[in-house]
């Protein structure tokens, strides 16, 4: 399978781009970034700007992928300080990749959607189906991104389909999430020995690790179009508070410095987001399961976030 994948030099394409590679997918990068250390180097890189379109047509029309996977965005966080370049790489991104998918033939366009997408006052559990009133412009972005892929599937034929993304966790490099602070207890707990969180201890959203969320996407991405009643589901697996993050850090790491000094703004997008999702749809439909708890993750995470540091040294991620 030919898949073109855009942003794939973020926190989810560094753990995604092997797997594809091993399992026998043809895969090229489209990406701002230059192409990372230990990208597999069957994967041909090439860099670009989302945000326009003749460079994503120019890829897409020599390369003729079945499959695009649309990583690339600027997260809740970061956005929030660019919102005008936001909303550029987000929205006029997302419009671009559809076109090029529309005028090059391609089969599906896989969207990656978030917990950002929902905004403050629902009762928990979430459900797929709830107003979508987002008060970031990560989570705006994403919400038009949706109903576009909906349209291009309705107008054009384009297999359009994605999950809503909780916060991700692994040994990678996070990218301006609002969710980071769970990923930087790990890292900066083991490299620094603390770290402070920038989040209430009570804070608390949905949370996944990444296999978990790399095997949402490849079954997602290979389910019959048949078993699919809508294009966009939500999927979950945990929803710790950060106080009970920061006991599985300190459970593994004797002695680590977990504190809290909660930013205003960053906690005010935190308490915008549900606490809890129900993906009792992805569940029925596709056989979503999450695999990781809280325990397992950590244990499984550990080893590979002294690896990162092993390998980074100084390079490895900086505080949130
Ligand atoms: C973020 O924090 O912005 C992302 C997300 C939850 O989509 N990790």
């Amino acid at each position: 399978m030919k898949i073109l994948i855009t942003g794939a030099g973020g926190q989810i394409g560094t753990d995604l781009l092997p797997i594809l590679v091993g399992r026998g997918d043809d895969v090229a990068v489209f990406d701002l970034a230059p192409r990372p250390e230990g990208c597999p180097a069957e994967v041909e890189w090439v860099r670009g700007d989302i945000t326009y379109a003749e460079e994503i047509n120019t890829l897409t029309a020599r390369f003729r992928p079945h499959r695009i996977m649309h990583l690339a965005a600027i997260l809740s966080a970061a956005g929030e300080g660019i919102p005008h370049r936001a909303y550029r790489i987000n929205m006029d991104g997302t419009r671009n990749v559809l076109e090029a998918a529309r005028l090059f033939g391609v089969e599906q366009v896989f969207f990656t959607s978030t917990i950002a997408a929902f905004g403050p006052g629902l009762t928990s559990p979430v459900g797929d189906d709830v107003p979508l009133r987002p008060t970031t412009m990560y989570g705006i972005t994403k919400v038009a991104g949706e109903l576009l892929g909906e349209y291009y599937e309705a107008n054009f034929g384009i297999d359009f389909r994605g999950v809503r993304f909780p916060g991700l966790i692994n040994a990678g490099i996070p990218g301006g999430g609002t969710s980071d602070y769970a990923l930087f207890m790990y890292v900066d707990g083991m490299r620094s020995g603390g770290y402070e969180s920038f989040c209430r201890p009570d804070a608390v959203i949905p949370f996944m690790y990444m296999p978990d969320a790399i095997r949402a996407m490849l079954e997602l991405m290979d389910a019959p179009k048949a078993d699919l009643g809508r294009s966009i589901y939500n999927i979950a697996a945990i929803s710790p508070t950060a106080d009970e993050i920061a006991d599985a850090v300190r459970a593994r790491i004797p002695g680590v410095d977990l504190t809290f000094a909660p930013d205003p703004a960053r906690q005010a997008i935190l308490d915008s987001w549900p606490d809890v999702l129900d993906d009792s749809n992805a569940r029925n439909d596709w056989g979503w399961n999450h695999e990781f708890d809280l325990e397992a993750m950590s244990d499984d995470l550990m080893p590979k976030v002294k690896a990162l540091i092993d390998a980074q040294g100084e390079n490895a991620p900086a505080h949130a």
